[in-house]
C-alpha cells in the first residue's frame, strides 16, 4: 500500500506526527481577534522593506488572484497539541513573489504582516522553502472568512501560528524582530519536529531579545 492523504488510513499506518501533537478531525478555526471583513477595493498585497530595488509592490486583489498558481500538500500542527492532516493548498508560492519582488542583498527575514496588524516573521530560508504558499484555496475551495480569505499563508514545516490568515504584505528585514505571538511566549522559529513551542525554549542565537 503507498502512501494516502486519507487521514484513516494515515493513523492506520501511524506515519509521523510531531512529537506532543494530536490528529484532530475535521478543521477547527484558530485565532486571536475578530475576522476581518474583506473590502476588494481597498484590500492590496504589499511587498516593502528591503527590497532589491528600493519600491515597494503592491497587487490588487484581482491582480494577486491572477499569479501563477500552484498546490501543496501538507498538514497543519497548532501548537495547541492539535494537527490537521494532509490538506492540499492552492495558491501562490512565496517562490513567486519572491522572483517578482526581490528582496536586495542583506535580507535575512520577513515579517508576514495580515489585517489588524497581526504578523508573524521567518527566517528568509523558511519563507523561501519550495512548500511555503500564500494559499487561497484548500482542496479546491476558496478558503473562507474565518480560514483567511482572501489569503492565508502556509509554512508546513512550522507551527500554524507561523501562517498569518488574512495576509497583507510582507516586509523584508536584515534583522530577525518578533511577530504578533513570537513576542507574546512563543517560539521565535517554532519547528513543531523540534518541539519548539515556547519562547522560554529558545537556545542563544533563535531569537532576538525578549
Ligand atoms: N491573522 C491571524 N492568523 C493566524 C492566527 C491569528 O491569530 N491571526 N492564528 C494562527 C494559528 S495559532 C493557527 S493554529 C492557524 C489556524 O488556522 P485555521 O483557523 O484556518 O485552522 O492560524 C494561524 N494564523
Ligand atoms: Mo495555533
Amino acid at each position: 500500500m503507498g502512501p494516502s492523504k486519507d487521514t484513516e488510513s494515515r493513523e492506520g499506518d501511524a506515519l509521523p506526527l510531531p512529537p506532543g501533537q494530536r490528529i484532530q478531525r475535521g478543521w477547527p478555526v484558530t485565532h486571536y481577534g475578530p475576522v476581518p471583513r474583506f473590502k476588494p477595493d481597498r484590500w492590496e498585497f504589499r511587498v516593502f522593506g528591503t527590497t532589491a530595488d528600493g519600491d515597494k509592490h503592491t497587487w490588487r486583489h484581482e491582480e494577486f488572484c491572477a499569479l501563477p498558481y500552484a498546490t501543496v500538500v501538507a498538514d497543519l500542527h497548532c501548537v495547541t497539541k492539535y494537527s490537521v492532516l494532509g490538506a492540499e493548498w492552492g495558491g501562490v508560492p512565496a517562490r513567486t513573489i519572491l522572483e517578482l519582488a526581490p528582496p536586495a542583498p542583506g535580507v535575512t527575514h520577513v515579517m508576514v504582516w495580515a489585517e489588524y496588524g497581526f504578523s508573524s516573521n521567518l527566517r528568509l530560508a523558511d519563507f523561501a522553502a519550495d512548500t511555503t504558499i500564500f494559499a487561497t484555496h484548500k482542496d479546491d475551495e476558496m478558503l473562507t472568512a474565518e480560514h483567511g480569505f482572501p489569503v492565508r499563508l502556509v509554512v508546513p514545516h512550522l507551527y500554524a501560528w507561523k501562517g498569518p490568515k488574512w495576509v497583507r504584505g510582507v516586509e523584508y528585514m536584515t534583522a530577525d524582530r518578533r511577530g504578533f505571538w513570537e513576542e507574546r511566549g512563543y517560539h521565535n522559529l517554532g519547528d513543531p519536529w523540534r518541539e519548539q513551542r515556547y519562547s522560554y525554549q529558545e537556545n542563544p542565537g533563535e531569537g532576538p531579545e525578549l
